[in-house]
């Protein structure tokens, strides 16, 4: 199938009416808002895509749930506490390392993402209230490892028959008196997919855990690096760049990160954004209550670790930070520069789609274009009109009822912490020189006129999609991957990572390099054959026949 010629004669808006042709005429109209073709010019604007809406029933979304985003993303990657799913075994079950989040298992030795906790709900507990056993639960964890910190996770069946898990952790807090324990409301239904989870999860832990440590840490040039989440070890490797400038990293949230990171959080003097999408909302928070200002941030791309690192310098101003950023970008380029020139001749002018959550389909992009490759199509599962056409579109967002069904929390700044590190005078002056606070573009705005824009997309129309467009690579998750790869088509795990990793800083854009050419330039797909393309009709015949 991959032998079939390219149609490069289709036009962008011909690809958009082939995708609806086959929907009855209401979800053909629902789809179409989410489906944009980009547009833009200098002068206008794209036009405005449908985001953050429920998924059409019948349609298989790429989508995870609010459970997923709040236990496995943010808080997953926490080593030293104990996360307990209450609910029946199977959403514990299916969360337990799934997620390739790497962590140290750090000087104590203390680690639990190894295990998986669950209360493990039965019909009784649906019936008569499952509150006695998750007290139990926390009790037993309580008492075999006495952690810093218990989370409890709600499931979709512990909002329906009323648990509640918050007084269970207050009494159980209060009752042990050294350890943090504390619940979550994400029931899997509670949003329109898991980025409701990232919300709930950066309230709660923004509520019952930043700040809990006064004593500051110690280091120079003090940042958070907040939706970093060490899939595939990018962590680490972004942790050895910093290092070397002499960056001292006091919270990752929350990729290879500990308690008491979280609760030292406070005490940076700049937050360093790289996923806008899953905490926008903690940077947010942590200027209002305590005075750090945030920036955004992309180590995904050498070009971009280069560009992120000189904003880092360019905000403390100091010279001897500068001159060390770029001694380590001098010193680290050309290893990069001389894997670039080696792939660059066989990936210059091949073709990408990238369907990945709510960040990487944008941050791949810098990498892809350092291979001299164009992304035709792109789009997120789940991320809101702000992270496809930029942040001014906030104050415009529509509030419906699915939003609403979670909570804003209101922050004020703290009486004694507030700590304004920058004065408005020092912030005008960068601003004077270009520089940009608070700032984040979307995706929309690196992508080529005419290419398309898709949110949430679904099994059939990327099948379509690549039927149509035959990029020679297709980015997206596990769930994709074979039907994809079905196709003819190459396909690459951009959650997962296919095992491999890390992409981010600067190795990492060298082992994305030397797997990207492999997969761009192997004929390995091309050859397969379904059994129906061979033998369109298949027989068979009963074992005792
Ligand atoms: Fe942020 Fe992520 Fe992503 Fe995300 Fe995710 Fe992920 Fe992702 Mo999978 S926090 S939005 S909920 S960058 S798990 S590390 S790869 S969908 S693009």
């Amino acid at each position: 199938m991959a032998k079939t010629k390219k149609v490069v004669q289709l036009m962008p808006t011909d690809i958009k009416e082939e995708l609806l042709a086959k929907y009855p005429p209401k979800v053909a109209r629902k789809r179409a808002k989410q489906i944009m073709i980009n547009e833009a010019t200098e002068a206008e604007a794209p036009p405005e895509i449908l985001a953050n809406v429920r998924t059409i029933p019948g349609i298989i979304t790429m989508r995870g749930c609010t459970y997923a985003g709040c236990k496995g993303v943010i808080m997953g990657p926490t080593r030293d506490i104990v996360n307990i799913t209450h609910g029946p075994i199977g959403c514990g079950f299916y969360s337990w390392l799934t997620r390739r989040n790497q962590t140290e298992a750090g000087p104590d030795g203390e680690n639990y993402m190894p295990y998986c906790f669950s209360t493990d709900m039965q019909d009784s507990d649906i019936i008569f209230g499952g509150e006695k056993k998750l007290a139990a639960a926390i009790e037993e964890a309580y008492e075999l490892f006495h952690p810093k910190g218990i989370c409890v996770f709600a499931t979709c069946p512990v909002g329906l028959i009323g648990d509640d898990i918050h007084a269970v952790c207050k009494k159980m807090k209060a009752k042990f008196g050294d350890c943090n324990v504390f619940a979550f409301s994400c029931e899997g239904y509670k949003g329109v997919s898991q980025s409701a989870g990232h919300h709930i999860a950066n309230n709660q832990v923004f509520t019952h855990l930043v700040g809990e440590i006064e004593t500051p840490p110690e280091g120079e040039y003090k940042i958070n690096l907040l939706g970093e989440y060490n899939i595939g070890g990018d962590g680490f490797e972004i942790d050895r760049i910093f290092k070397k400038c002499g960056i001292s990293n006091i919270s990752t949230f929350s990729g290879n990160s500990s308690y008491d990171q979280f609760a030292s959080a406070q005490h940076a003097d700049l937050n360093c954004v790289m996923c806008h999408r899953s905490i926008n909302y903690v940077a947010d928070m942590l200027e209002t209550k305590y005075g750090i200002p945030w920036i955004k941030v992309n180590f995904i791309g050498a070009e971009s670790t280069a560009k992120s690192l000189r904003k880092i310098g360019e905000y403390f101003g100091d010279k001897k930070l500068i001159d060390r950023i770029e001694e380590v970008i001098a010193e680290e380029m050309p290893e990069v520069e001389a894997a670039r020139a080696e792939i660059l001749p066989r990936t210059e002018g091949k073709t990408a789609m990238l369907f990945v959550g709510g960040s990487r389909a944008h941050h791949y992009q810098d990498l892809f274009a350092e291979m001299g490759m164009k992304t035709l199509s792109a789009g997120y599962e789940f991320a809101h009109r702000d992270d496809y056409e930029g942040r001014h579109v906030i104050p415009e967002l529509k509030v419906d009822a699915d939003s609403r069904n979670i909570e804003e929390i209101e922050v004020e700044a703290d009486p004694e912490r507030y700590n304004p590190r920058k004065s408005p005078q020092e912030i005008k002056k960068l601003e004077e020189a270009g520089y940009k606070f608070k700032h984040y573009e979307g995706l929309n705005d690196q992508m080529d006129k005419g290419t398309i824009v898709i949110d949430d997309l679904n099994q059939y129309e990327a099948e379509k999609l690549v039927e149509l467009l035959k990029p020679d690579v297709f980015c997206a998750g596990i769930k994709e991957k074979y039907s994809i790869q079905k196709t003819g088509v190459p396909m690459k795990q951009l959650h997962s990572y296919d095992s491999g990793g890390p992409y981010a800083g600067f190795k990492g854009a060298v082992n994305f390099y030397h797997e990207i050419d492999r997969l761009v330039n192997s004929k390995v797909w091309s050859y397969m054959k379904a059994p129906w393309q061979e033998s369109p009709e298949l027989t068979g015949t009963f074992v005792w026949e």
